[in-house]
């Protein structure tokens, strides 16, 4: 039978299966002689060992389409962060965190300011430009109006997302409202496995539709991957690439060196400053970790 790792804990894999519910299963024999580890997000094949009490072993992963670190999760179409346009006010440096980690693992994302009933369409105008230059789909909406909840549907529809944002922004509120199809037909699947019970400190997935998962992954802030140095940095930010190959200087930082593609951009107004100087926030943030 197949399924999908919608959560993992010490161990146990919890496997929905489509029409029949979830799982728990271990990951016994196969896994322990290679180095490979069952991931949130992971199709798999169970061998179900009691049906009545739905307990189960997983037997094999199915090929991942793709596989972050940071989240520890696999086969992710998109990202969407989630931030208040307003109460609190963005944090664009933790914003953009997330969005050069995105970048570095190559997943595309959505950015989305919620309650954007608390701001005018100046302000959002103000958001708009920070970050479209950089190519992101942006979307306004308000759980309290309901304003472009359906594009936010419309957007997530037979993709795996994860989700992500920081506290306050309502993001509980806005995964309610996209949970509210499929708990009228089925029930969550979550609710087999005893979510709000316990806070959430591990990625989760939730079934909001046919194909279409969302996963609820905690914590973002860490720049911390594999392999990713301050010199990778400004790949991350898609609207300096085209003008870099101006810098006079090859490894050219965008910061002090004479004559910089970026730095003209940003004079010319064509590069936000609010970007660039998150830019170089990060950059020294990186180049003063210490490396071991
Ligand atoms: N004005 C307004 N308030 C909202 C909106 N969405 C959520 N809230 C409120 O913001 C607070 C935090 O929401 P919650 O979903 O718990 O945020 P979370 O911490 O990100 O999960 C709650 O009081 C919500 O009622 C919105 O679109 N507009
Ligand atoms: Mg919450
Ligand atoms: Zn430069």
């Amino acid at each position: 039978m197949q399924g999908k790792i919608v959560k993992g804990i010490s161990g146990f894999y919890y496997v929905h299966v489509v029409g029949t519910g979830i799982y728990e299963c271990k990951a016994k024999g196969v896994f322990r002689n290679r180095k490979v580890k069952p991931l949130v997000g992971d199709n798999v094949e169970i061998v179900v060992l009691d049906e009545e009490k739905h307990l189960g072993n997983v037997e094999e992963i199915l090929p991942r389409k793709n596989e972050l670190i940071r989240p520890a999760v696999s086969n992710i179409d998109m990202a969407l962060v989630i931030f208040a346009a307003a109460k609190p006010d963005p944090n664009f440096n933790l914003l953009d965190r997330f969005l050069c980690m995105m970048e570095y693992q190559k997943v595309p994302v959505t950015i989305c300011f919620n309650k954007c009933d608390l701001v005018s369409e100046e302000e959002k105008e103000n958001l708009q430009k920070i970050y479209a230059p950089a190519g992101y789909d942006i979307l306004f909406t308000s759980v309290k109006t309901g304003e472009n909840i359906d594009r936010l549907k419309a957007l997530l529809a037979e993709k795996t997302t994860t989700v992500a944002g920081p506290s306050g922004v309502g993001k509980s509120s806005l995964i309610n409202e996209l949970q509210t199809d499929v708990r009228m037909q089925t029930g969550a699947i979550s609710d087999k496995i005893g979510r709000g019970k316990h806070t959430t400190r591990h990625s989760e997935i939730i079934s909001i539709g046919q194909d279409t998962y969302i996963m609820d992954t905690p914590g973002f802030s860490s720049m911390d991957l594999p392999g990713f140095e301050k010199e990778d940095l400004w790949t991350c930010y898609p609207e300096f690439v085209p003008y870099e190959p101006e810098c006079r200087f090859i490894g050219c930082s965008h910061i002090g060196e004479p004559d910089c593609g970026v730095k003209n951009a940003l004079a010319e107004g064509k590069i936000s400053r609010v970007r660039y100087d998150n830019y170089v926030m990060l950059y020294d943030e990186m180049k003063n970790i210490r490396k071991y």
